[in-house]
């Protein structure tokens, strides 16, 4: 059979304060570019990325804010039927750490379904100290099911892994709920006939 995969399409949603660098990120990885300039109007808003994971071709379709998150209203369309959620932070700003907790918590209020999540604490190459903490991030990434990337839109470092996890975490979930889903049919459609005979008689004899 000469049948190709179907292509899969996941949405995934930027979060994370303003300036933190989530249109970096996005087009960093998309696009494969870099501004230390960039304007707080500048959006990515809508970019797709295509990669293939274990032969299977996948697009992710990764949302950027147009910069209403300052003004916290993003808004349900924003959010409605998001497979996947990059939370970022400012790895110097510990206030944009702890309004994560905030999106994520607006997160589970707002998405459909459950979400796959990673964090990125961005800006990686601002920190001199090599032995950076990040004792905390990486719990409470933990405490949520998501993993911790250390990343630099500026250098482009982290960046790839991040965005592989989330779309190799997005596949397996696609798979796991198609193996448990797919078996349900045959089954039923097997108790019914399975039903069929014991009434029959039953009625025959009876009336
Ligand atoms: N040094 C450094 N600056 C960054 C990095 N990522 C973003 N920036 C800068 O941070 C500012 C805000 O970035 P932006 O992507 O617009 O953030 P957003 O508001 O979260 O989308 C810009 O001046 C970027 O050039 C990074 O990894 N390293
Ligand atoms: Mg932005």
């Amino acid at each position: 059979m000469n049948s190709k995969p179907a292509n899969l399409t996941f949405k995934l949603v930027l979060l994370g304060d303003g300036r933190v660098g989530k249109t970096s990120l996005v087009l960093r990885y998309v696009n494969n570019v870099f501004s230390e300039k960039r304007e707080a109007t500048v959006q990515a808003s809508y970019l797709t990325k295509r990669l293939v994971i274990e032969g299977v071709p996948i697009t992710l379709a990764i949302w950027d804010t147009a910069g209403q998150e300052r003004f916290h209203a993003l808004g349900p369309i924003y959010y409605r039927d998001a497979d996947a959620a990059l939370l970022v932070y400012d790895i110097m700003d510990s206030d944009s750490f702890t309004r994560v907790r905030n999106w994520v918590k607006e997160l589970q209020q707002m998405a459909s379904k459950p979400i796959i999540m990673a964090i990125a604490a961005n800006k990686s190459d601002l920190v001199r100290s090599k032995k950076f903490d990040l004792q905390d991030a990486e719990s409470y990434a933990t405490s949520i099911g998501a993993r911790l990337f250390v990343t630099s839109a500026k250098l482009g470092t982290g960046i790839e892994e991040v965005f592989l996890d989330i779309a190799t975490r997005a596949l397996q979930k696609k798979k796991e709920s198609a193996e448990s889903f797919s078996p349900t049919p045959p089954r039923k459609g097997m108790l019914l006939v399975d039903d069929e005979p014991e009434k029959e008689p039953q009625m025959k004899c009876c009336s």
